[in-house]
């Protein structure tokens, strides 16, 4: 197979570890910090998850651990969208389990969740996972979006499991991904079967976060790749001076990868859609804030700047989001009816009869592509695929439209060209920053760990990520704590809460302070392409966003108890308590 001379010499590259995870496997057990609880709807959960609501956060810590060395067979899935890094967790939980026992097998499943439920599968082996290391992309097995739902899917999955003697199973995935995960540990409890799952975050959205889950992985490498192009972009523009320039960016619900973006490389405006929805901001709104500044700019003679869009923006408009609601419940309830009409305006007229007065208003203002990408599949999961819907060529066209009439008015004197862009598969697949490199190694070996450790229901996680790998710390979250309901194909469901842009956060802050400077100056960052190779402060920086939300890690929780030990914890052990 030929192979680029970059992907060579990342196969020589060997991650950066936390230094305990460098140890024998069998001198590393857990100690437990005190019973968690669920973000709300607590008691909802507790009755859904009987058997692993509340378990309490585990940490890593030095201690002897027999079972590690234990022969056993592991399952892997890759699930949802590619994030670069995904090789590496399977690099790494491969290493894990063989340092455990060479005899130990890890079987990876085809296609995502399918390819347990139908039982397709590979045994990984050395040789091919050392043909992965270190690169983007999910190809060493694939990836796919099928939930494991129903009881026949829960059954087969069983079936499989037991079929392959595995002792757990690995999902690597994103919110909804590790929902499963959550789902499929209870499930096997209930069952009396001792397969444990453990759930790794993925999502170059950076939406699956939270004090203990500091980033999902993928979005260091993602915003990196973005940033680089939007630079380049930038730097394109303020040459010819010629073109507006919206680029769409990736991210299903959250602004993460936007405000990220933003911060790299200062753009003209950057849309923050939960910014949007707390301003309670109409698409009105945001047509007039984006042509007060080329009106602003056109006064200065710069017919020219840059546009970021996040992906999610539409869901996020208050009148967008009622109406997408209103559209989910219907294509929820009457979709044999729905999908019995031929593609086009049929559809359209149908769900446009089946509405609220007030969202058929906003339905029908908007231009027939805009209503056709609102009424296209939704995923598994009940999500509507935002990657699909124009958001940027929407704005656009508005944009246009009121820049007319303004011209008319005699507000705005300028020239209006535009090009439009859409990132995100760009990102997806990159080969992983090493920062991500590092990330997804320890957090695979981790996930070994907590399997060696006999924990189930919960995801793998690694902190005190701002500071070098020598400082980061490894350990287990249970997925329980970071579940709330929601509304999903027209039910109540438990779902991982989506991490989205916090408002007081410090790198919306820091967006906020500087947004109106960018917007007339012209003062755009070119970031340039992720390097490898070479001093730390180019290869080896967190993203803006770690580095601003970093927190010191907190003390050891009193009661603490490193597992198996009788003695309680001993002041070097490290134990999260959960958060109040
Ligand atoms: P995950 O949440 O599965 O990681 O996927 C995220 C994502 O990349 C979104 O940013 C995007 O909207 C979506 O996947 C695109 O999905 P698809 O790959 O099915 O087109």
């Amino acid at each position: 197979m030929e192979i680029s001379p970059l992907q060579k010499a990342r196969y020589a590259y060997k991650p950066k570890v936390p230094p305990l995870l460098k140890k024998s496997v069998s001198s590393i057990t857990i100690a437990l910090g005190k019973p968690t609880e669920a973000l709300t709807d607590r008691k909802e959960l507790k009755a859904i998850f009987k058997h692993t609501y509340g378990q309490p956060i585990a940490t890593l810590v030095p201690g002897k651990n027999s079972k590690a060395s234990e022969k056993i067979n592991v399952g892997v899935i890759l699930s949802g969208g590619q994030a670069p890094g995904g090789h590496n967790v399977i690099a790494g939980l491969f290493d894990g389990i063989k340092k455990g026992n060479p005899g130990s097998k890890l079987i990876g499943f085809l296609g995502g969740p399918s390819g347990i439920i139908k039982d397709k599968a590979i045994e990984i082996t050395a040789k091919l996972v050392d043909q992965y290391r270190n690169t983007g992309g999910f190809d060493i097995i694939g990836s796919g979006r099928t939930k494991i739902e129903t009881e026949e899917q829960f059954a087969s999955t069983l079936a499989t499991a037991k079929k392959r003697k595995l002792k757990a199973i690995v999902i690597i995935g994103g919110d909804d991904s590790n929902t499963n995960a959550a789902v499929l540990a209870e499930y096997f409890r209930e069952k009396g079967e001792s397969i444990q799952v453990i759930g790794v975050p993925k999502t170059i959205d950076g939406d699956l976060k939270n004090e203990y889950v500091e980033t999902s992985f993928g979005f260091d490498t993602a915003v990196k790749t973005y940033s680089e192009l939007i630079g380049n972009i930038a730097r394109d523009a303020n040459s010819a001076k010629k073109y507006w320039h919206f680029i769409k960016l990736m991210g299903r619900a959250a602004s993460h990868i936007c405000l990220e973006c933003a911060l790299q490389t200062q753009p003209n405006i950057a849309l923050i859609s939960e910014e949007v929805e707390a301003k309670n901001q109409t698409l009105k709104d945001i047509v007039e804030y984006i042509c007060s500044i080329i009106a602003k700019r056109a006064e200065k003679g710069e017919n020219f700047g840059i546009v970021l869009v996040p992906e999610g923006l539409i869901e996020f408009i208050p009148e967008m989001k009622k109406l997408i609601a209103e559209i989910n419940d219907i294509l929820a309830h009457k979709n044999a009816e729905f999908s019995s009409l031929a593609p086009g305006q049929a559809q359209i007229d149908f769900i446009s009869g089946q509405l609220s007065a007030e969202s058929r208003a906003v339905f029908s203002s908007l231009p027939k592509e805009i209503q056709s990408q609102l009424l296209m599949d939704r995923d598994p999961h009940g999500n509507v695929q935002v990657s699909r819907i124009e958001t940027e060529k929407l704005l656009i066209t508005l944009v246009e439209a009121r820049l007319k009439e303004m011209k008319a008015a005699g507000s705005y004197t300028g020239s209006f060209s535009y090009q439009s862009h859409f990132l995100g598969y760009e990102g997806r697949s990159a080969f992983p920053s090493n920062f991500d490199a590092d990330y997804c190694y320890s957090l695979g070996f981790t996930a070994f760990l907590l399997i060696a450790n006999g924990l189930s229901g919960y995801i793998s996680s690694i902190r005190n990520l701002a500071r070098p790998a020598a400082e980061w710390i490894a350990g287990g979250i249970p997925l329980t704590m970071m579940m709330n309901l929601e509304r999903r194909h027209g039910k109540e469901k438990p779902v991982i809460k989506k991490a989205l842009v916090d408002l007081k956060g410090k790198p919306f802050k820091t967006f906020v302070a500087k947004r109106d400077g960018w917007a007339l100056t012209t003062s755009y960052l070119c970031p340039g392409a992720i390097q490898y190779f070479g001093p730390d402060e180019v290869c080896n920086m967190p993203t803006k966003t770690l580095v601003l939300e970093a927190k010191p890690v907190k003390p050891l929780g009193k009661n603490a108890q490193a597992k198996g030990s009788t003695k309680g914890t001993s002041k070097k052990k490290i134990v999260e308590e959960p958060k109040k």
